[in-house]
């Protein structure tokens, strides 16, 4: 019998004894858990939800994943380990988080590396994405190849704007927990404080920091407005989930269905990537209207301040010199 059917079993004899015999008997074979951490109402878990939807009608149903949006089962570092240890089948987390794991996968959150968009697909479909899939195949888990859209980051504060690098000097920022991130806002002057996802609302809330930076979107989606007043466009860098699988489970499927479940799951990370898009041009009024503040800034200025910290020095001797060399072929010189 399978891992993954056994889990099934083992899921059903915990069902409260109230549901036995009242249940259909469940007829998928496979039985999977998908996890992330944005809530139910962002595009992410909207076209997860529509992937399984196809996965389960193309095979018959013997494939049935079920979401877990919005941190149900636990922060990203919970659900990381869950993924490795097989409790979870697939879990989407943002490279730069993945590098807790596999340190190459936080080379595409280099602080300014991306210009736009065309740049951030041509690479993360490419060169630089496939090297940093590769390196995930080396630590048990797969990313499949269509990273998902999370977007260009942001900065919000509730005490004062950020309109130039002097103003993060002392700056409590929340960071994803994740050494780039760290070190980033560091060599910005900033005091990073690593917070995972789930509790960043309570954070802000309580003024445990004074900002957070993410895309605007998820600005919006997670209501982070609530508790913040300003926003500096400081685009700092671009950041996307990787949609992983536990290696193991994934190859007890049969390599039928695992090619069904790999196409319809890239399929819905270029809708989702589509959404995001459209979600960027109503997203900026919708803030406003809810009361946040913006600033344009001087992005140059920042990129200047981390190369005079000697950010970019630094982290290209962690990646090695071919691994940069790879982000730069996509990217331009950074250093
Ligand atoms: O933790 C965050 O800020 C988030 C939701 O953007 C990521 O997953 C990196």
């Amino acid at each position: 019998m399978s891992m993954l059917k056994r889990r099934t079993l083992l899921a059903g004899a915990a069902l409260p004894l109230i549901a036995i015999g009242t249940r259909p008997a469940r007829s998928a074979e496979f039985s999977l858990k998908l996890a992330n951490n944005v809530p139910v109402t962002h595009p992410m878990s909207i076209r997860q939800q529509e992937a399984a939807g196809r996965i389960k009608a193309a095979t018959n149903g013997s494939v049935d994943i079920q979401l877990f949006p919005n941190n149900q089962l636990g922060s990203d570092t919970d659900m990381l380990s869950q993924l490795r240890s097989g409790a979870i089948d697939f879990f989407t987390l943002s490279g730069l988080i993945l590098s807790t794991l596999v340190p190459a996968a936080s080379i595409s959150g280099v602080g300014f590396a991306f210009k736009d968009y065309d740049t951030v697909w041509a690479a993360m479909d490419g060169r630089l994405g496939a090297y940093i899939r590769t390196e995930t195949g080396k630590r048990g888990l797969i990313a499949m190849d269509k990273i998902w859209d999370n977007g260009f980051r942001q900065i919000t504060s509730s005490s004062h704007p950020i309109r130039a690098p002097a103003d993060l000097k002392g700056f409590k920022i929340r960071v994803p927990v994740s050494p780039l991130w760290t070190s980033m806002f560091q060599a910005l002057g900033a005091s990073p404080i690593s917070i995972n996802f789930a509790e960043v609302y309570s954070a802000l809330q309580t003024h445990i920091a004074e900002g957070q930076e993410n895309p605007l979107s998820l600005i919006e989606i997670a209501k982070l407005y609530e508790v913040q007043k300003y926003v500096s466009m400081t685009s700092h860098m671009w950041d996307g989930f990787w949609m992983l699988a536990n290696k193991r489970g994934f190859s007890t499927l049969p390599p039928d269905a695992q090619e069904v479940v790999a196409r319809e799951l890239n399929a819905s990370a270029l809708q989702e990537r589509a959404d995001i898009a459209a979600l960027n041009g109503s997203v900026t009024a919708d803030l406003k209207a809810k009361g946040l503040e913006f600033s344009e800034v001087d992005k140059p200025a920042f990129r200047d301040a981390l190369r005079a910290a000697g950010f970019y020095a630094e982290w290209k001797k962690k990646y090695g010199d071919d691994a940069w060399a790879i982000l730069e072929s996509q990217t331009g010189s950074l250093s």
